[in-house]
């Protein structure tokens, strides 16, 4: 019998001795053996349930079975009572009033920012026992499994809002370990916009929309925000990593996520190391062009969130390295600036990362609402062997993560919602409120007690492996009201960060900011804008100041240097790994499917997608141009045979117009926008994908004035087999975008 079933049996024979069992806590007799509350005892050190055992017990299966109201009785709910068949429902039809006031109430405030996100549960798997720098137990020994929950987001987008806009990414983890829950709520950018939690409620206020006419939705493109970059420039290095491809993920499998602040490791023994937390991805990082991540937010405003889901379900399951920078206390200044300043990152080639264990997302979420919606992170969630620092951000943070839960949950209970339930037993003297879950029995609820046998006991560092505070941290110094005199210089580092960039990255971030400040109504903001610009590089400052018709300030060389990193570039690796990309395949319902079905299963062997298209949808055919664009796929391949639907737009308007309702499937088929098909491969091309032709000639390259022979451009003839191809092309989706297709400013 293995610990955990001992623990059951004893529970069964303690329900019937009622007081006194050792085996069972005192909260716990009485209830159910598959009740939460008795599912381990704390004693046996048995590993936390896993997700599916856990949730199970929540799941609620509707199979078979009559509807029933809240409250259990059997009903219809098709029809209102009413009198009489023509008459007015009736006050009486308690049916009718449950089912509307529940559906009144299905909502919650969404989340004050972040509201627009996506999540999956997983594992933590620890790659050693870390025992030597932490005592945290998800971290004691190789192999050692702990479930997580990550949710990704949006920052300014409101619930409904699109996927693919430009902004930095919520990176929330939550390690379910056997020592309670530890959440690092972090972003998919090392640094934050502010240096003080006082001010966020300012910077949210000048991002999300105008208060007078809610725009615009999901953008900082307005004089607001660039007001209040431009006034707080410790925005300026968040900015430009948002600015840049950061800005514009590919995906959520795509990219990194960072704790952000500076934390602590705890020792058992109370020894204490500062540290930075990195989820590195193992997918590789990738991005989205500008035009593309806009044209996709209107045509698929899930991409994020679907191709996250698909991949689950395929079993491409997306992993991330957990890995942290290792300092000693007596760095805190040691770098030229504050650790302790969340606007600054190490620089990860003078402290490089220590990978502690690796993390994979291997099961969706069952139910949107009960999981994604619900789960409430907190920057407070710490374990033992994890302690804070007084990042003065982070130190605002552990009050409003509590706070907005209570706004959000009408209560201080939301900690029992199955998603955000420790995996281990809670034993609190908090009571009541509002949605209370349990039937607590212990009718000593304070410490200390005699009533119940001083039950539950205080645990510390050394009794009960209790939570506890690093001993060797201290505070001392006079009030003040001002930002450290260490937090000052934050100009040198969005200059290092751009230095690191490739010079096309740096063009797209310069274009991004163009984008951005074009759009600014106040001559006062733009010239504010350059001004900090400046600050960090004359060279951006004019080429910005170009684009919007203003002049730049004069160079203002103090914080100017030539210092580079690495690390840093959102697009100079290739991918790790191709799982679950998509390549689409354009071709017509005229021609036969033998090529298309032979790629797709030599591509299917490397985990990738062939999306055939074609006029109408029929056998091999997996959708039609009318519901497709060039933003699904990662790559695109042209069928020779269907050249004929690769005339530009403008020959077939006017060939409609001369045949209207020729729906033949040629280049007059009104089944598709007109020019459609070349679209797609010219968006493929702009957006810097692999394009390729197969089959006969490239009259599609000539149309969609694409140049055979250059990088990422692939002609394969007749007798090209689809492993040859599929060689070529998977090199192609490796290097994911060909960038040199970009023109620099000169
Ligand atoms: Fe948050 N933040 N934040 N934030 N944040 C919230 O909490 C807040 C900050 C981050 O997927 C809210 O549950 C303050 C930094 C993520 O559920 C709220 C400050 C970082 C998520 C809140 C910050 C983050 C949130 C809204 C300044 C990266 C989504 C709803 C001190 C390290 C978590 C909620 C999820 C969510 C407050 C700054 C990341 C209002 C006051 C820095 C990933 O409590």
């Amino acid at each position: 019998m293995v610990k955990s079933d001992l623990f059951i049996a004893f529970a069964t024979l303690c329900h019937v001795a009622q007081a006194g069992c050792p085996y069972m806590d005192n909260d716990a007799r009485d209830l159910p053996a598959s009740h939460p509350a008795v599912r381990r005892d704390e004693s046996t050190g048995a590993p936390p349930a896993s997700t599916d055992e856990f949730l199970a017990k929540y799941e609620i299966k509707d199979t078979d079975v009559y509807l029933t109201n809240n409250f259990g009785g059997q009903i219809e709910d098709q029809e209102s009572l009413s009198a009489g068949e023509r008459g007015p429902t009736l006050l009486e039809d308690f049916t009718f009033r449950e089912k509307i006031t529940h559906f009144d109430h299905e909502r919650v405030p969404e989340r004050a920012v972040h509201a627009r996100g996506a999540g999956a549960h997983g594992v933590f798997t620890s790659y050693g026992d870390w025992a030597n720098i932490t005592g945290a137990s998800f971290l004691k020994a190789p192999g050692k499994e702990t479930p997580v929950f990550i949710r990704f987001s949006t920052v300014a987008g409101s619930r409904g809002s699109a996927d693919t806009v430009r902004d930095v990414h919520g990176f929330a983890v939550r390690f379910y370990t056997d020592e309670g829950n530890f959440d690092v709520v972090g972003n998919n950018v090392p640094v934050f916009f502010i240096q003080d939690a006082i001010k966020f409620p300012d910077l949210i206020h000048a991002v999300k929309p105008r208060p007078d006419n809610e725009i615009p939705q999901a953008a900082t493109g307005h004089d607001s925000a660039w007001d209040f970059f431009s006034q707080q420039p410790s925005s300026l290095h968040t900015l430009f990593w948002a600015m840049s491809g950061h800005g514009t993920i590919r995906s959520y499998r795509h990219t990194d996520g960072w704790g952000v602040h500076t934390f602590r490791f705890v020792t058992d023994e109370g020894k204490t190391k500062l540290v930075k937390f990195r989820f590195r991805t193992q997918q590789g990082k990738a991005s989205l062009l500008w035009e593309e991540a806009q044209i996709t937010a209107g045509k698929n405003a899930d991409a994020h969130r679907q191709d996250l889901f698909e991949s689950i379900e395929k079993g491409y399951f997306p992993e991330w390295v957990f890995e942290a920078q290792i300092m000693e206390e007596e760095d805190q200044l040691r770098f030229g600036f504050d650790l302790l300043d969340p606007t600054k990152i190490v620089p990860e080639d003078i402290v490089p990362f220590t990978p502690l264990g690796k993390l994979t997302l291997n099961r969706n979420p069952r139910n949107y609402f009960a999981e994604t919606e619900q789960i409430m992170y907190q920057v407070g969630h710490v374990v033992r062997g994890i302690d804070l620092t007084e990042d003065p951000l982070l130190q605002g943070r552990l009050f409003s993560y509590l706070d907005t839960q209570l706004n959000r949950h009408n209560g201080p209970n939301f900690e029992q919602l199955p998603i955000n339930q420790p995996r281990v037993p809670v034993h609190t003297n908090t009571r009541d409120g509002a949605g209370q879950m349990y039937i607590p029995l212990n009718v000593a609820a304070y410490s200390p007690n005699t009533l119940n046998g001083g039950s539950p006991r205080q645990a510390n560092q050394t009794h009960g492996r209790g939570f506890f505070t690093a001993p060797n941290r201290s505070v001392g110094g006079r009030f003040t009201r001002a930002v450290s005199s260490t937090f000052a210089d934050v100009w040198s580092q969005p200059r290092l960060f751009f230095n690191s960039l490739l010079p096309v990255e740096q063009q797209f971030l310069i274009n991004a900011i163009r984008f951005e400040v074009a759009q600014l109504t106040s001559d006062v903001v733009k010239n504010n804008v350059l001004i900090q610009l400046n600050r960090v590089s004359h060279d951006v400052a004019v080429r910005v100041a170009e684009a919007i018709n203003l002049k730049a300030p004069d160079a203002d060389a103090k914080y100017y240097h030539s210092n580079t990193t690495t690390g840093v570039s959102a697009s100079g690796e290739p991918l790790l790994k191709i799982d679950g990309l998509k390549v689409g395949y354009l071709t017509s319902s005229s021609v036969s499917g033998d090529r298309a079905a032979a790629l797709k299963s030599a591509l299917g062997d490397l985990n990738v997608g062939l999306v055939v298209v074609a006029e109408r949808l029929g056998r091999g055919i997996d959708q039609i141009y009318q519901a497709t664009f060039a933003g699904q796929f990662d790559a695109v391949v042209v069928d020779g045979s269907a050249n004929a639907l690769f005339a530009p737009a403008g020959s077939l308007a006017h060939s409609n117009a001369t045949s209207p309702g020729n729906r033949t499937g040629s280049a007059h088929s009104t089944l598709y926008p007109a020019g459609r098909p070349l679209q797609i491969l010219q968006d493929g091309y702009q957006w810097g994908k692999p394009v390729a032709v197969v089959g006969e000639g490239s009259k599609a390259f000539e149309a969609a004035g694409i140049e055979a022979g250059t990088p990422g451009v692939f002609e394969f003839g007749n007798s090209s087999d689809a492993s040859s191809i599929v060689k070529q092309l998977s090199k192609g989706l490796y290097t994911y975008k060909f960038l040199d297709r970009y023109p620099l400013d000169q």
